[in-house]
């Protein structure tokens, strides 16, 4: 008799604990994004601006010499830098305050070279506040570039250009209202003007600005900006500069291998680690000219729409953030080729991106956690991104099903991870109905934040994502086609 209540007792707690186990949400795989991460996740592509002294000497990196005198924009217009730059479906402008020759493109109180003693609106000008400004009227996040190197600086190497620095992130951090991301570059070129030195200065990247503590100055005065640097900490670089982020591109990456300037790590920052310790997404800096810096003779040479939409898939289809660099030009303003290649490839986007197929569609899966709605499949196509469909606990695959309802033309299929979770899958194909069987359109390894798929254009009533492997049960919050 007591054998028999003891089984009895044992299988009930064994069923009670299954089902509790899949009715409480899944624990989360490690690491995950912040809040701020994910406000940055979500704005997906957005515009840098190089413009300074280089604009008007024909350089890419100034020495530091520059005079003043010459930054003289005769039509400056940042209203239609802004207005272009969201016309063109772009979320956020990281303006460059200061690049390498360490120019100031405001007023600040820390130095001479700046806009306050050249022609511009009579050394009246500020250039980040006109267009940190005109950001908000039109409904953009605006981001900083302060250069860490600094060719103009005469004590650039001491301990005093720290200071200088920090100094100077305060004033762009409290003047200019809600600054969303602070960008630091990683390069130190060695030789500038340093106040008439004119020498070479060499300084050890990972400790020469105690970055540490310049990123607590961040934290504190402005809380939801990301930072961006080789090694995060919030945003890592992509490791080029040709517009694209790798196939598998993993959010997780292990920051002590990393740090602002060393070179030999472009792969691992183009990939990620799948195990790595942090979260630290990878950010994808291209420039719609060779140049970073605008200059006449490229005038020919700004890249074609569908190059736009290549980069725009390779960066954001692939889970990246895209910063898309448009330099203005000697007048101030954005280029009309430039213009007319932004609005073009905007056009492709809407076009492409017109109407979601999948929208409200019926969606099945062969494995899902418990019994209840909150993991079912049809989380995925419900519009919402913080419903998701689940995978069974101990899963690390599984097939989900999208019937359109009617046969139409899909050329693109959108997924997303619920990454609030953590970045799961490692593996997936992509298969649609036609001729009466199942066909494969499409393959990748991860999916993350986002993952867009170009297919061959088909006729299919139905799509299926495979998941065929994953570092846990997958957990996707959405499937778009189109
Ligand atoms: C690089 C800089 O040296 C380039 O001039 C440019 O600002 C690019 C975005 O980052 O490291």
């Amino acid at each position: 008799m007591k054998t028999r209540s003891f089984y009895l007792i044992l299988a009930a707690g064994i069923i009670l604990a299954s089902c509790t186990q899949d009715a409480a949400p899944p624990q989360a795989v490690l690491p995950v994004p912040t809040e701020r991460q994910m406000a940055w996740h979500e704005r997906e592509q957005y515009a840098f601006i190089h413009f300074t002294t280089n604009t008007f000497t024909g350089k890419e990196w100034g020495y530091g010499d520059e005079k003043p005198e010459i930054f003289n924009p005769t039509a400056f217009d940042a209203d239609q830098w802004v207005n272009v730059i969201r016309d063109a479906g772009l979320k956020m402008v990281i303006l460059t305050c200061k690049h390498h020759d360490g120019f100031c493109l405001w007023p600040s109180r820390y130095t001479e070279h700046s806009v306050k003693n050249s022609p511009f609106m009579d050394g009246r000008g500020d250039v980040v506040k006109a267009v940190s400004d005109a950001c908000r009227r039109y409904g953009l996040k605006f981001g900083v570039y302060l250069s860490p190197w600094d060719r103009n600086f005469a004590q650039y190497g001491t301990p005093e250009y720290i200071h200088y620095y920090r100094s100077q992130l305060r004033e762009l951090l409290t003047g200019y209202g809600e600054i969303s991301e602070v960008w630091f570059d990683g390069a130190n070129g060695g030789d500038g003007y340093y106040g008439g030195a004119r020498e070479l200065r060499r300084i050890d990247g990972r400790t020469y600005y105690d970055w540490p503590n310049t990123r607590a100055i961040v934290r504190e005065l402005a809380p939801m900006a990301v930072m961006f640097s080789d090694a995060g900490p919030d945003i890592r670089w992509c490791g080029n500069e040709r517009g694209f982020v790798g196939d598998p591109n993993w959010c997780p990456i292990h920051t002590d291998t990393l740090y602002a300037g060393k070179g030999g790590i472009s792969d691992l920052l183009n990939h990620g680690e799948e195990n790595g310790a942090s979260w630290v997404p990878a950010e994808v800096d291209v420039s719609i000219r060779p140049g970073w810096f605008y200059h006449a003779e490229e005038d020919d040479r700004t890249r074609m729409p569908e190059n736009l939409m290549k980069l725009y898939l390779e960066s954001v289809g692939r889970g990246a953030g895209l910063l898309l660099n448009i330099p203005p030009d000697r007048r101030g303003l954005l280029h009309e080729n430039d213009v007319k290649a932004l609005m073009e490839w905007k056009k492709m986007l809407d076009e492409a991106f017109a109407v979601n197929l999948a929208a409200k569609a019926k969606a099945g899966a062969d494995t899902q956690r418990g019994k209840s709605k909150t993991y079912a499949a049809g989380n995925v196509t419900d519009g919402d991104r913080e419903t998701y469909w689940a995978a069974r606990e101990d899963a690390t695959g599984g097939l989900l099903e999208i019937d359109l309802g009617r046969a139409q033309e899909v050329n693109y299929v959108v997924l997303q991870e619920y990454i609030r979770l953590g970045q799961r899958v490692r593996d997936f194909h992509v298969e649609v109905w036609k001729d009466n069987s199942w066909s494969l359109a499409a393959q990748g390894t991860t999916i993350g934040y986002k993952r867009i798929l170009k297919i061959d254009p088909v006729e299919t009533r139905k799509i299926r994502i495979r998941i065929t492997d994953a570092k846990a049960c997958p957990l996707i919050s959405n499937v778009e086609a189109y």
